[in-house]
């Protein structure tokens, strides 16, 4: 794969990096379940779900796209999909952050404990799948961006942990 289809397919991506960022920053306040609890009896979603912290993340996930068609026009031919592209990504991105939350208290593991593999991943082939109708990367970007992103997210977490963001480092 050549050097400029690798840093394309981190430039579509970068919507959902964002999306999934910017919760830690901006999220707080009243938990998306609203403290309700499945009937394990364990929560649904739990506290570390918050709708300013969903919102927020779309909201900062979709503004990268305006940037990102300012900066590459050609690449997204319109503005319109460089929005609707971006959009998705960030949507799909939270959603599939709220399934693997979902999935974990199911599992019984308590808000913030980590899960690999579902942490790393979940979000990214959610992102990809809700963006694929719009715009696509091939299935060999698919695989390096899906091979990158557990190494991206542990740096950025390790990040936001040093920055004392969060509290813990994943
Ligand atoms: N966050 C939020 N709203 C979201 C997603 C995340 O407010 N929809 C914030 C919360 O403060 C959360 C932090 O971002 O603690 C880090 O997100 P994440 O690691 O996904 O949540 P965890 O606290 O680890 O919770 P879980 O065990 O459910 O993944
Ligand atoms: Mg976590
Ligand atoms: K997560």
């Amino acid at each position: 794969m050549s050097l400029s289809s690798i840093l394309w397919a981190l430039w579509y991506i970068l919507p959902a990096y964002v999306a999934n960022g910017s919760p830690v920053l901006v999220g707080g306040g009243r938990p998306i379940d609203g403290g309700r609890k499945w009937r394990d009896g364990k929560r649904l979603l739990g506290d570390g779900k918050t709708w300013r912290g969903f919102i927020g993340g779309v909201a900062f996930g979709t503004l990268t796209g305006v940037v990102q068609y300012f900066l590459t026009p050609g690449f997204y031919g319109d503005l319109k999909t460089a929005v609707l592209l971006a959009f998705l990504l960030s949507f799909g991105a939270l959603t599939g952050d709220l399934i693997g939350s979902f999935m974990k208290r199911r599992a019984n593991l308590p808000r913030g404990a980590p899960a690999i593999g579902l942490d790393q991943l979940g979000f990214l082939l959610s992102a990809l799948a809700f963006a694929y109708p719009v715009m696509s990367l091939s299935s060999g970007q698919m695989l390096f961006v899906l091979i990158v992103t557990p190494f991206i997210h542990w740096g950025a977490n390790y990040f936001a942990y040093r920055m004392g963001w969060k509290s813990v480092p994943w």
